[in-house]
């Protein structure tokens, strides 16, 4: 079944926010996210795990749905709602086969060869970007811009796609124009812990207020 994805798709940072998995689901949720990613690029698996534990916790108790990146052994072991894959990240496929068919797989694509590429996979949405700067990923693949997003959108055809990277209150209605189903967001949420659920509410009160696309049939 397709997936709905919600407009805003936060994706949690310990080293941004100081706060650990669990603290930072529990405040985008009070802020209004139903889908959350727990992205964790320095802590052991051990303490991943550990953590991705207590925030599942949290996040199942207010029916919110978490996809854990990268970690595929940790989305299985705690029953995650599902994972987040990147181009040289555990293959799709191997992951689908792993996790079965209602988890929810999602995988990254930075330009419009990797989204032709993406649709003979089992995935469940795109993320397509980074479409402005972002300081919140090292390394990150080149700027994508808004008119290589108009393009993604053509070739997803009607699987969801999320934007990502530099999305923040100004930018946000563009990128929903441009025919983006949802954004995924860092440190527009992040950057000041006391202002999480502020944040999140504010930008999924903007998004939700964008008019939708309606595809051609
Ligand atoms: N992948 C592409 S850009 C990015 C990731 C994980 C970071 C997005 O963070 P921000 O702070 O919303 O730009
Ligand atoms: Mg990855």
């Amino acid at each position: 079944m397709r997936l709905d994805l919600p407009k805003i798709y936060p994706i949690t940072d310990t080293q941004l926010s100081g706060l650990t998995h669990a603290e930072q689901v529990a405040r985008l949720i009070e802020g209004g996210a139903s889908l959350i990613q727990l992205r964790d690029k320095i802590s052991s698996p051990r303490e991943f795990y550990r953590q991705a534990a207590a925030a599942l916790q949290v996040a199942h108790h207010h029916g919110a749905r978490l996809i854990i990146n990268d970690r595929v052994d940790i989305a299985l072991a705690l029953k995650a709602d599902g994972v987040h894959l990147g181009q040289t990240d555990f293959p799709v496929e191997a992951a689908r086969h792993l996790l079965g068919k209602e988890a929810i797989i999602g995988f990254s694509t930075h330009n419009a060869e990797q989204a032709r590429l993406a649709m003979a996979l089992p995935v469940d949405y795109l993320a397509f970007g980074p479409i402005f700067p972002t300081r919140s990923k090292d390394n990150p693949d080149p700027i994508t811009g808004l008119i290589a997003l108009e393009e993604a959108v053509t070739i997803k055809a009607s699987l969801p796609l999320v934007a990502i990277g530099g999305i923040k209150l100004e930018n946000v209605l563009e990128v929903l124009k441009a025919g983006a189903d949802a954004v995924a967001v860092i440190s527009e949420l992040l950057a000041d812990p006391a202002k999480i659920a502020e944040n999140m509410s504010k930008i999924l009160a903007l998004a939700l207020s964008s008019p939708n696309i309606v595809g051609i049939a």
